[in-house]
């Protein structure tokens, strides 16, 4: 606000000059919105708000002066207004949401940010991502709140010299080996902080949301060293009743809530009668490993028509399901022969 002081004045309203005034909008708002017969200048709150900081626009006024003969003197008045800094202002953000990809390609988005800024001239914002929250299904999350700051790519600010209006591009990308974890339907909600900078002191954030729905990943039968037995053998005559031998199944499934149920079937091709029994499924839902053991039995009167070194086989053929679709299947092989072992088949 500038102040006038200058006494007596005319009622006739004052005209600005349009000197120095930068731009037409500058000139329009300089106009005095309120009676002037006080001889004070005021222009409503706001009206200067496009002024960037330490701007000035200058406005004179020419003030004349009637007596009671009709004669008149002129005075020009001077006012100088400097502007003030004016933070950016970042509209509301819609949500992203996400799906777990179902292939190895990283998962992305583009989240576009407006944001406004009342001093028309102040350009060269910058956006950075400053805090990111994660809530939902959390557990298997292996990034830590630093590299999921840096799974959002700010990208250019974008914003004219005379324009009040600012955009922003952000990118979002997370490598699928991040999010896997989530099983189908879960639900991780990030929840990110981006602050505009306009330079000037004045930085303002705004949160904005990324949801990610997790999908079913098949479980997959893998060979864990030491622990991984598919290939079993007995001996014919080492019991006279039961030949038996065990071993264990080991299997990966990255939805790491996911329970999982196994089932055996015998090849057609078996002969002996032998079955294939299978235990109890060992797993966490805080690692994707798992495991089930097998019990192979055969009746030690089935394998006597063998002659020495001569081998037979039986092959089932272990399922393990994962409930939501996802099936692995490793085979298990029994071997039986006589008086040596031998290798899988
Ligand atoms: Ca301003
Ligand atoms: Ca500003
Ligand atoms: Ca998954
Ligand atoms: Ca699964």
């Amino acid at each position: 606000m500038g102040l006038l002081r200058s006494t007596p004045i005319s009622e006739q309203p004052l005209r600005p000059h349009s000197r120095f005034l930068r731009t037409d909008r500058a000139r329009q708002r300089l106009i005095p919105t309120t009676a002037l017969s006080t001889g004070t200048y005021s222009i409503a709150e706001g009206a200067l708000d496009f002024l960037a900081k330490d701007e000035q626009v200058t406005a004179v006024f020419t003030v004349t002066l009637t007596d009671s003969k009709g004669g008149t003197v002129t005075q020009d008045v001077t006012v100088t207004i400097t502007g003030s800094n004016d933070a950016p202002v970042i509209n509301a953000i819609s949500p992203t949401a996400l799906t777990e990809q179902t292939n190895t390609a990283a998962l992305t988005a583009s989240i576009p940010v407006s944001f406004t800024d009342v001093d028309l001239t102040d350009i060269g914002h910058t956006a950075s991502i400053t805090g990111v929250q994660a809530s939902g299904t959390t557990t298997g999350l292996a990034l830590t709140s630093a590299q999921l700051i840096e799974l959002v790519t700010p990208g250019t600010v974008t914003k004219a010299s005379g324009s009040s209006s600012g955009s922003i591009n952000m990118g979002f990308s997370a490598p699928a080996t991040a999010i896997d974890y989530l099983a189908a339907g879960e639900v991780l909600t990030l929840t990110y902080t981006v602050a505009v900078n306009d330079g000037d002191g004045g930085i303002t954030p705004q949160t904005f949301v990324v949801t990610i729905t997790g999908t079913n990943d098949a479980p997959t039968i893998t060979t864990v060293e030491g622990t991984t037995d598919v290939a079993g053998a007995v001996t014919e005559d080492a019991s006279l009743s039961t030949l038996t031998d065990t071993g264990t199944i080991t299997f990966d499934d990255v939805d790491l809530t996911n329970t999982h149920t196994v089932s055996v079937a015998s090849a057609s091709g078996n002969t002996l009668g032998g079955t294939l029994t299978l235990g109890g499924v060992s797993e966490s839902a805080i690692t994707s490993e798992g495991s089930v053991p097998w019990t192979y039995s055969v009746a030690n009167s089935a394998t006597q028509y063998l002659a020495a070194g001569q081998t037979a086989s039986e092959v089932f053929t272990v399922t393990v399901s994962d409930g939501n679709g996802g099936y692995g299947h490793p085979g298990c092989h029994g071997h039986h022969h006589r008086h040596q072992r031998c290798s899988g088949g």
